[in-house]
């Protein structure tokens, strides 16, 4: 299974962005959606820095997002993820802290991925998922979990339209997305 690399790309992007031109007023919000995600980017390097089975571990356990902020959490949403879908797939919540209680009711491992701005899940010209799109847009998730299990994922929202995405590949080579496995969040000012 193909791992994901927009969440370290992002973190790259953040780095030399904020090195780079700290002051500009595009870069502070593309680094606040980032801080929301920071727990999830680091957990993504330390899985990324082991052996090969340590990055199949981390595709079939819960690795939780931002746990220490559950306490904080203003809201909370249950998800299910199945083959191929969120359910619920279309989302309201307030702006603040809002913890995804996920639960994977599928037979394949699932992710819970989210696009700030909303809109479709950009495709690179042969039709697979744009990474570099994706980190531009500061993307986060939940990585993949298998079948069976639960994983909490918490972060801090701005207002404005997002798009629940999960990118795993099915065996076909079809992204779940492709599938359906799409959906809509909007936080509320
Ligand atoms: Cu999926």
């Amino acid at each position: 299974m193909r791992r994901h690399l927009f969440l370290s790309s992002l973190a790259v992007v953040l780095a030399v962005g904020t090195a780079a031109c700290g002051g500009d007023p595009t870069v502070t919000t593309v680094s606040e959606t980032g801080s929301a995600g920071s727990g999830s980017g680091s957990g993504v390097s330390g899985s990324g820095s082991g052996s090969g089975s340590g990055i199949a571990a981390a595709e079939s356990d819960c690795s939780s997002v931002n746990a220490a902020l559950e306490d904080e959490a203003d809201a909370t949403v249950d998800i299910a993820l199945t083959d191929y879908a969120f359910n619920p797939d279309e989302v309201e919540v307030d702006a603040g802290v809002v913890t995804f209680a996920t639960s994977n009711q599928g037979t394949e491992a699932h992710e819970f991925a989210v696009l700030p701005g909303g809109g479709d899940v950009p495709l690179t010209a042969d039709g697979a998922p744009d990474e570099d799109a994706l980190a531009e847009a500061g993307a986060f998730e939940l990585e993949a979990y298998g079948p069976g299990r639960t994983c909490n994922a918490t972060w801090e929202l701005e207002p404005g339209d997002y798009t629940l995405f999960c990118i795993v590949e099915a065996a076909d080579g079809e992204t779940h997305a492709s599938k359906g496995m799409v959906g809509t969040l909007t936080v509320d000012g």
